[in-house]
């Protein structure tokens, strides 16, 4: 499909300017193994402080590059599938929202003065910038859902015996679910942190803010995760030489997101003593069920995979896996994805391990953490959107990918680099190794009296992970920028591969509509949120002053 000059350029910026910051989020990663396994031994290096950098790592890896890459996807589905190019005033508009958001909370991040980590909890303050940059990012991003409601409603209007596409639903029902999710937090952002630390109120509610950071924060991480589903449904069957097992497999699980991605958060919050044991234990129950949409995705997507590899002429029970096109640098995607899948076999099992409320209590802010959560974010969500941003390009623009052959072995060189990395830290955090913390200034240095000699081997695996992804994603880079570099080959296009379904099921009215499920969407929010509200607002203790990272004494009194 040919698209305008203007839609191409929203969408090259979208993926360009996130894949550069990367550089700098991706060089903290390293440096955070380092510290950590105490080959520095100091609190900054390079005039960056370890909290600054740990704090632009997770802000730009997971916050800037997931927002801007899941609107730049959805414009691009939205504009392919309705053959329909959206509002361009809109775009622009989302986009320039987006980046001085990016531009004010990079500046406070650079200057030492947001070291809050991307969670930003109080009593840590950040400067305002930081607060209203992230307000900004997420106001922007929430600008396109409302067009692409109205070229659904109208394609609807025209179509309404169609099933709607799938990778449609999928986009809408993920920005329905962030739209709901952030208004918690512009509120704790809004209301509570900008007044704070602007200094218009003295103190504020850690719990309440926590608990609102987390009605965010768990749907979040769907955010994150369904455009790389989008991708695992409706392309990589295709790519693979196959069909998508079931269409209807796909729509449930993109309903269930719709259900149980928001009413989880209290499962972050398990060790906070605000909130009773009774929510906690509703909010793990429906931990369990956010699980079931990943378990209907694993099967049915191994079961299109199998297919695809029957259909290359595989034999025997396992045979297909060996016909699947892992090194075929015409597809590929099929690397980055099937990557992607592979570590989350190993994310999956961890969250439901964190999800278990006993369990929990053992690797609660622990190493454990980062180990789970990097072979989630950082596995099929880091690996579909850096593949898919460079096919995007690559089509657009016409231009042939600079170094094809490498670019198929990434992907699995980032797997390597991850399985090492996380079993790394994994080990650590069931030794007690802690999460957030500069090991190298106390626990693995050994002249301090708090040397831990058995987290040197842990240390030391992350390490080692972490080099071989730090090398792999500098290739990438060189990859993406070398592709942009490069000369135009053919007019570019928008285009898409697009699986067939094995079973396309006959159109069910309740799975493509939208009102049943925005309804019961409500009421199990409503049933797991206004008790831990009320817990929060009954049982917190007094309110919490402003503190910097670097100081235990709160801001105003350090000031006297
Ligand atoms: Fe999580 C903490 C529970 C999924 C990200 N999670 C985090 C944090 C992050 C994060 C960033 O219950 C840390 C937050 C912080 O800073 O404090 N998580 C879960 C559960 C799931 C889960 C139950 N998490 C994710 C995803 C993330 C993510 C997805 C990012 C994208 N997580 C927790 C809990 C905590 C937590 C607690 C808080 C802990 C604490 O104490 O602080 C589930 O959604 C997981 C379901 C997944 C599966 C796997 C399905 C497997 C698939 C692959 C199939 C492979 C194929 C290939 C087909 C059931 C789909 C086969 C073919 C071949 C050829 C091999």
């Amino acid at each position: 499909m040919q698209v305008s000059k203007s839609f191409k350029q929203v969408i090259f910026l979208e993926l360009a300017i996130p894949v550069a910051l990367l550089i700098i989020g991706i060089y903290h990663g390293l440096m955070q193994t380092i510290y950590r396994a105490g080959v520095l031994q100091q609190t900054s290096f390079a005039k960056l402080d370890y909290y600054q950098g740990l704090t632009l790592h997770g802000v730009i890896n997971a916050l800037v590059l997931t927002t801007f890459f899941a609107v730049a996807f959805g414009h691009v589905t939205m504009a392919f599938y309705f053959k329909k190019e959206p509002n361009r005033k809109l775009m622009w508009l989302s986009f320039w929202l987006m980046l001085s958001g990016v531009l004010m909370a990079a500046w406070a991040m650079l200057a030492g003065k947001a070291s809050v980590l991307y969670t930003f909890y109080p009593p840590l303050k950040a400067h305002p910038l930081f607060y209203l940059g992230a307000a900004l990012l997420i106001v922007g991003s929430w600008v396109p859902l409302f067009d692409w409601a109205v070229m659904y409603n109208r394609w609807k209007k025209a179509n309404p015996e169609t099933k709607t596409p799938l990778a449609v639903l999928g986009t809408l029902i993920n920005f329905i679910i962030w739209f709901v999710c952030t208004l918690a937090v512009a509120y704790e952002v809004l209301v509570l942190l900008i007044p704070w630390s602007m200094g218009w109120t003295d103190t504020v509610n850690v719990n309440l803010a926590r608990t609102l950071f987390w009605f965010f924060g768990h749907a979040l991480v769907y955010f994150w995760l369904l455009p790389a589903y989008i991708m695992f449904y409706t392309i990589l069957p295709k790519i693979a030489g196959g069909k998508l097992y079931s269409d209807l497999a796909g729509r449930v699980a993109l309903f269930l997101f719709l259900l149980f991605s928001i009413p989880v958060g209290v499962h972050h919050q398990y060790s906070d003593p605000t909130i009773t044991q009774g929510v906690k234990f509703f909010h793990g129950m429906l931990t369990y069920g956010v699980a079931i949409p990943s378990f209907i995705t694993a099967f049915t997507i191994a079961a299109s995979l199998e297919y695809a590899g029957k259909k290359r002429g595989s034999k025997g029970l396992f045979g297909w896996m060996a016909r699947l096109p892992w090194f075929d640098q015409s597809k590929y995607l099929f690397a980055y994805f099937i990557s992607g899948l592979i570590l989350f076999v190993f994310g999956g099992v961890t969250g439901i391990i964190n999800a278990s409320y006993s369990l929990n209590s053992v690797v609660h802010n622990t190493a454990w953490m980062p180990g789970h959560f990097h072979m989630t974010v950082a596995g099929p969500v880091f690996l579909g959107i850096i593949g898919m941003s460079l096919y995007i390009y690559s089509k657009l623009s016409g231009k042939r990918i600079f170094l094809p052959k490498l670019n198929t072995i990434i992907p699995y060189l980032w797997v390597i680099g991850m399985l090492i990395f996380s079993f790394g830290m994994s080990w650590g955090g069931l030794r007690g190794e802690p999460r957030r913390t500069n090991l190298g200034t106390s626990y693995l240095n050994p002249d301090n009296p708090l040397y831990r000699s058995d987290w040197v081997p842990t240390t030391l695996m992350a390490l080692l992970g972490g080099i071989i992804m730090f090398i792999a994603a500098m290739l990438f880079i060189v990859i993406f920028f070398g592709t942009i570099l490069s000369k135009k080959k053919e007019e570019g296009f928008l285009e898409l591969p697009v699986s067939e379904a094995y079973h396309d099921e006959k159109r069910i009215p309740l799975f493509d509509k939208f009102k049943p499920w925005l309804v019961t969407m409500i009421v199990i929010l409503l049933l797991a949120y206004v008790p831990a509200l009320l817990n929060v607002n009954k049982n917190s203790g007094p309110k919490a002053p402003r503190f910097n990272i670097d100081n235990p004494v709160p801001e105003a009194s350090a000031k006297k």
